[in-house]
This record gives structure tokens, C-alpha cells and sequence, in this order.
């Protein structure tokens, strides 16, 4: 019988799905799961390493069901959960928490700009790396479709794997990283920073924004920053509405607004109408699914708890794999 090969990636319940997470992350896995079976998960313990809502987090958690699945992860192929409704992904964490140096989390990028927005930095946002090796490592994924912000990452978890197999002898496989078009898309309203859930409304297109908003938010992005990327030419801002704009219209969109700017004649107010109108497509009918998949709160539960239990299964193998290795059981 042909073994299953396993992809895993999560996003946090932290707030409103938006264009950077579409483009970054759940396009290629509604791709990907034709070829590979999906475990999709909403990563709970990984929101709640800054400061969050407790009282919306579980309100957040079923929007996110309904954002995968309303933007084509089909629960029937793929595995979607909630990450704390399998306890075995702390449980390994803490099990590698035992095999990497403080040194290693203390240079993430993402530990070291999201501890200087907080008064004091928790532990969980320093070993937030460490649970998220534990996730992916937990099923023995071969592949990690993430936005770019998350290559290191997926680079520390390849450093888990190898020193665990090296120390303990080998449960774990190296997993890769699996980048798309999209794989950085840029704030709007600071196109320096990377459009984030975080930065707030104004610096991000979510995928469930209304009509109306997605236009204001367009034809407020920023297109003059001062700063130019260096082989195109463009500024920061104009140079990630291209890329937008090469994402969401087809090839002779783009040529026409090319062949604009290339004889300094970019009208921005069309350029911004455009993708407006193009985003507003796009997600038309996601926004209806999504809806509906809303309204019926049981169903969408359910499928949770069917994803969770699969997951379950997999992941208590590993982990008693591990930890057999460990002299723990
Ligand atoms: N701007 C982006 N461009 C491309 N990919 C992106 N991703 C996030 N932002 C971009 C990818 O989306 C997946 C889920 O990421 P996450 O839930 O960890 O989100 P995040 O990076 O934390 O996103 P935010 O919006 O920045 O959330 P907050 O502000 O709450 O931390 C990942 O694959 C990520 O690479």
C-alpha cells in the first residue's frame, strides 16, 4: 500500500484572516491537498503567547474553521483541529523544550520584534519555535506550506528533528518549507512591515471585509514610502500593489499597469480601483460560504472535534515513539 505523505501548517486564531495569509499560506495547501493529505490546525496555544481576548478567542477559533473551509481545505481530505484539542503537541514540546539551547530561540526574528511590543515577553512567546516544531514533527510531515516570516522557523524544527534522531536515535523527518507566489505580502498602510493581523485594520485586507471596505482600505494603501526596491524600481508600496495586482487580475492587467508605469504615467487611483474590484471578486463567494458555514455553529464543531480525533491518532504514535527513545516509557 502507498504511504501517505503528511503536510501540516496552522495559523493562529489571533484576529481576521487576511490577504497575507491567503496568499501566503492557504492557497497552496487548497492546492497541496490534492497530492498530500492536510493537517490544518488552529493554533490556540500559539495566539496566547501575547496578549489576546480571552472572552473572543473561542469566537476566532470558529471563524477560522469557516475561513479554511469556505476557501476550499475540504475536511473530507484534510485533517482541520484545533491544536489544543491534542494535548500531545505541549506534551513533545516539552520533550524537545530538553534538547535546544535558550541561544537558538533567542535569535528568531519573530521572538525578537514581537518581545519589544510587549512589556514583558512571556516564556511561551520565547518557545513558541519549540511548540511549533512539536506540531509539525508530531506527524511527520514532509512538507510546511508558510508564508516567508516562518523559514526560520521551519529551519529550527529541521534542527529539532536532527538533533533528537542524533541524541535519542530516528522518529523524526526533516520536513521542508513550501513557499508560493505570495509568499510576503506587505501592510498597506506601512508597506515596510509585513501586513499582519496584529498592526490593525487599517494595514490589512481580510478575506471577510465587506465591499465597501475592501475599497476604502485599497484606495488608502501607501505608494509613496520614500524607500524603492532595489531592481524594480518601484517604491515599497506601489512594488507590493503590483504584486497584488499579479495575484489577484491576469497577465494583460498587469502589462497594461507595467506599461503605465514604465512611461510615468501610473494613474493610482486606477491601479487601486482595480484590485478593489478584483479582491471584491475573488472572495465573493467565499464571503457567502463563509457565512453559511457560520450559521451553523454545531456542524462546524463537529468537524473539528472528527479532525481533532484523527490527528489524535497519529500524533499519540509519535510521541510514544519519542518517547520510548527518551527512556520515558
Ligand atoms: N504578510 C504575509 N505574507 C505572506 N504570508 C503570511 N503569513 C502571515 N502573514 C503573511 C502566513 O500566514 C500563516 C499564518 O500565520 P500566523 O497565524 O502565524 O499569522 P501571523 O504571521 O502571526 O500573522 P499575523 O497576521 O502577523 O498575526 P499576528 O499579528 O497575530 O501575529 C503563516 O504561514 C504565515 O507565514
Amino acid at each position: 500500500m502507498k504511504e501517505k505523505k503528511y503536510i501540516f501548517s496552522g495559523i493562529q486564531p489571533s484576529g481576521a484572516i487576511h490577504l497575507g495569509n491567503y496568499f501566503g499560506a492557504i492557497k497552496q495547501w487548497v492546492e497541496l491537498q490534492k497530492e498530500y493529505t492536510g493537517i490544518f490546525s488552529i493554533v490556540d496555544y500559539h495566539a496566547i503567547t501575547v496578549n489576546y481576548n480571552p472572552q473572543k478567542l473561542q469566537r476566532r477559533i470558529l471563524e477560522a474553521a469557516a475561513d479554511y473551509i469556505a476557501a476550499g481545505i475540504d475536511p473530507k481530505k484534510s485533517m482541520i483541529f484545533v491544536q489544543s484539542d491534542v494535548p500531545e503537541h505541549v506534551e513533545l514540546a516539552w520533550l524537545f523544550n530538553t534538547i535546544i539551547p535558550v541561544s537558538e530561540l533567542r535569535r528568531m526574528t519573530q521572538y525578537k520584534e514581537k518581545s519589544g511590543q510587549q512589556q514583558a515577553a512571556s516564556a511561551g512567546l520565547l518557545n513558541y519555535p519549540i511548540l511549533m516544531a512539536a506540531d509539525i514533527l508530531l506527524y511527520k510531515a514532509i512538507g510546511v506550506p508558510v508564508g516567508e516570516d516562518q523559514i526560520q522557523h521551519v529551519e529550527l524544527t529541521r534542527t529539532i528533528a536532527r538533533n533528537f534522531n542524533r541524541k535519542f536515535g530516528k522518529v523524526f523527518i526533516e520536513p521542508s518549507v513550501i513557499l508560493s507566489r505570495g509568499s510576503r505580502i506587505m501592510s498597506l498602510a506601512d508597506p515596510k512591515k509585513k501586513m499582519s493581523k496584529s498592526l490593525g485594520e487599517k494595514h490589512y485586507i481580510a478575506l471577510s471585509d465587506s465591499p465597501k471596505v475592501m475599497r476604502k482600505k485599497f484606495m488608502s494603501a501607501v505608494t509613496d514610502t520614500g524607500v524603492t526596491m532595489h531592481e524594480k524600481k518601484k517604491s515599497l508600496g506601489v512594488y507590493n500593489l503590483f504584486e497584488l495586482l499579479d495575484l489577484m487580475t491576469d497577465p494583460k492587467t498587469v502589462a497594461k499597469f507595467e506599461k503605465q508605469y514604465q512611461s510615468g504615467k501610473l494613474s493610482y487611483k486606477e491601479l487601486k480601483e482595480t484590485l478593489a474590484e478584483a479582491s471584491v471578486r475573488m472572495f465573493s463567494s467565499f464571503q457567502e460560504k463563509r457565512k453559511e458555514l457560520l450559521s451553523d455553529e454545531k456542524k462546524l464543531r463537529k468537524i473539528l472535534e472528527d479532525g481533532a480525533s484523527k490527528a489524535r491518532k497519529i500524533a499519540q504514535k509519535t510521541l510514544h515513539e519519542a518517547k520510548e527513545k527518551m527512556g520515558i516509557v
